[in-house]
């Protein structure tokens, strides 16, 4: 099977919904529910840090996102947790750089499943694209408090850097982005945002979603 094509990525890249149960403060499968009906293009399960559930907890509830994203056309990715996309059946899987090499999760995913990995220089970058990454995660940008091992605030100095070496892989900018501050990681090369609070912690989910698709839509070329 072929690879998922670097079109299809970018489409699914504009605003790129993260989310574990200890994300939200409402309930989550409702939280799920709004940022769709406001604008997601793309979904991730990570269920980490404090208090995150495990086991057949955790099983469970990543089922009924993945239901919840199957019945409105939304691609689910699950974070980290190879085994799980695979009994799953994702659609992808998402892995940053203490996981499992992106070679060996490729080997094990096969190539119509989706491949995300999260960079933080220009070498990793290259690596991912090398190892098979359908597109790289690059953060933080701004400071962000969901992560808590998360690094120093980057701006956007390295999307600029990688597309100034003319490499065209897909490219979702992360760490403290919101409704305000999406803009310059498109307006410097991003195919789009992914975000954590501030769609899962908004008052209303679905407007914080429907403000980032509008924003970064309107700066994608
Ligand atoms: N990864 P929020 S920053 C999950 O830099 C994650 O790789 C990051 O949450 C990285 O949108 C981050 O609430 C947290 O800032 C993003």
């Amino acid at each position: 099977m072929k690879k998922i094509t670097k079109k299809k990525i970018e489409n699914l890249l504009p605003v790129y919904f993260i989310m574990g149960s200890n994300n939200c403060q409402s309930e989550p499968t409702l939280v799920l529910q709004q940022a769709i009906k406001g604008g997601i293009t793309l979904f991730q399960f990570r269920e980490k840090g404090t208090g995150a559930l495990t086991g057949n907890e955790k099983i469970k509830f990543a089922e009924q996102l993945q239901n919840i994203c199957r019945i409105n056309n939304i691609p689910f990715i699950v974070n980290d947790d190879v085994d799980l996309a695979l009994a799953l059946d994702a659609d992808g899987i998402h892995i940053g750089q203490d996981d499992e090499s992106a070679e060996q999760v490729r080997q094990k995913i096969g190539n119509n499943k989706i491949l995300g990995v999260s960079t933080h220089n220009l070498e990793e970058v290259k690596k991912a694209i090398a190892e098979g990454a359908d597109y790289v995660g690059i953060g933080p940008i701004y400071s962000t408090t969901t992560k808590e091992d998360a690094k120093t605030a980057q701006g956007t100095a390295l999307i600029q850097e990688v597309r100034s070496n003319n490499i065209e892989i897909p490219i979702v900018g992360i760490g403290g982005i919101t409704v305000k501050n999406a803009s310059p990681v498109i307006e410097h090369g991003g195919n789009g945002v992914a975000v954590i609070s501030e769609i899962s912690l908004a008052e209303d989910p679905g407007e914080n979603a429907m403000k980032l698709n509008k924003v970064v839509k309107s700066f994608l070329k």
